[in-house]
Order: C-alpha cells, then structure tokens, then sequence
C-alpha cells in the first residue's frame, strides 16, 4: 500500500484537529487509550466524515471490532492486540492491516504474517506512549526496513521536523508525530514540515 508523508494520529475528540491533520496527513490514525471502545468508536465516526474528505485512509488503533464496525479503512494492531493472522482471517478483504513493531525480529514476523504496513519505533525517545520500547534509532530502522523489503515502514516516537530528513533517508516510508503536531501552537506548520522531505524527492 501506498503511504508516503505525514501519518496523523488522532489522539482526542476534537473535530478542528481532525480536520487540520487530515489536510496535511497521508493517512489518520485514531488513538485513543481511555475510555474504552465506546469513546473510540465516538472519536472514530467523527473522523470518519473528515477523512472521506481529504481522501485519506482512516486507521483505528489496537481494535478491530471498532474498526469493522466504523467501516475503518484500516486497523493498527500492537504486539499485545489480537494476533496478525486472527485479524487477517476476521479482517479479510475489508480492512488493511498495520501491525506496531520494535526490533527486527518482529519486523520479519509482521512482514512473514502479511501485516499491510509496519509502524517502527521507538525511532528517538518518546513520552507519548506507556512502558515503549527501547529507543531504535537510525540504525535500527535501517536495519527495520531492510528486512521490510517492500513493506512500507512508518517511523513513529519522538519524531519532530528536525529528524524528518534523516528519517526519510533511513528508508521511512511516512512519518508519524503525535506530541511534536498535536500539542503544538501551530500544528499546521509542524505538519508541512514533516512532509518536506518526501516533496522534495528525497
Ligand atoms: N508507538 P510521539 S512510540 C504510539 O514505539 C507510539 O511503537 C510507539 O508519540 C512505538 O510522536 C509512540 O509524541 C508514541 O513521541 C509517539
């Protein structure tokens, strides 16, 4: 699949910065680690409308069933979500599958189980997430998308415009910055800086 540019996490209940992400993002993700499914699926519909729009993906993050039944493009699965291949056989035709992956071990594992697209990180250090992993760097998303082949790998944890072309020349297929875009004054800017790398042809 094709994604090149900006991936945009959703990260709240708020219509103006869906709209505002979804203008500049290749793909949304809705991420939202409280409240439930109920407040996901909430979150979801409202960005659905908005994704439709700018023609772009919209992706649910660790839920499949908020995914199916939001009619999702896509679903963003974690390494303690439901299985790949479960989610391939419930999923099958109707949603692309993203799967979190942390080392190149799991890289391969996602790639061999047909995962659509990888999200890889924690490139840089992050705040955003609980417990993540150990910090990746460069060299092991390097080594991440080398073993990806033609699965498009998404860089994503402590990701600012400043990284952005070293990122893409490590291999990054898009770019994905939660803290440095959303809790920005000026989100706009923030976002188009991510993306200048891969406008300019790098
Ligand atoms: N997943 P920020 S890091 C949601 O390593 C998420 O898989 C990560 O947020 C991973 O851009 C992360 O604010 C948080 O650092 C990214």
């Amino acid at each position: 699949m094709q994604l090149r540019g900006f991936y945009a996490v959703l990260d709240r209940e708020d219509a103006a910065l869906a709209t505002m992400l979804a203008a500049h993002a290749c793909a949304l993700q809705v991420r939202i680690k409280t409240g439930g499914a109920e407040q996901l699926a909430r979150v979801a519909r409202l960005a659905q409308p908005i994704c439709r729009a700018a023609g772009i993906p919209l992706v649910i993050n660790d839920r499949l069933d908020v995914a199916l039944a939001v009619g999702a493009d896509g679903v963003h699965l974690g390494q303690t979500d439901l299985p790949l291949a479960e989610a391939r056989a419930v999923a099958a035709g109707r949603l692309f599958i993203g799967v979190s992956t942390h080392d190149v071990t799991q890289v391969a594992a996602a790639c061999a189980g047909g995962a659509d697209y990888l999200g890889f990180g924690p490139v840089y250090a992050t705040r955003t997430k609980a417990n993540p992993d150990p910090v990746q760097g460069l060299v092991g998303l390097r080594a991440a998308v080398a073993v990806a082949g033609i699965t498009p790998v998404v860089a994503i944890g402590g990701i600012t415009p400043a990284f952005a072309r070293d990122l893409v020349a490590a291999g990054a297929s898009a770019l994905c910055a939660i803290s440095a875009v959303n809790d920005a004054p000026d989100p706009v800017a923030v976002a188009r800086a991510l993306t200048a790398g891969y406008s300019a042809g790098a």
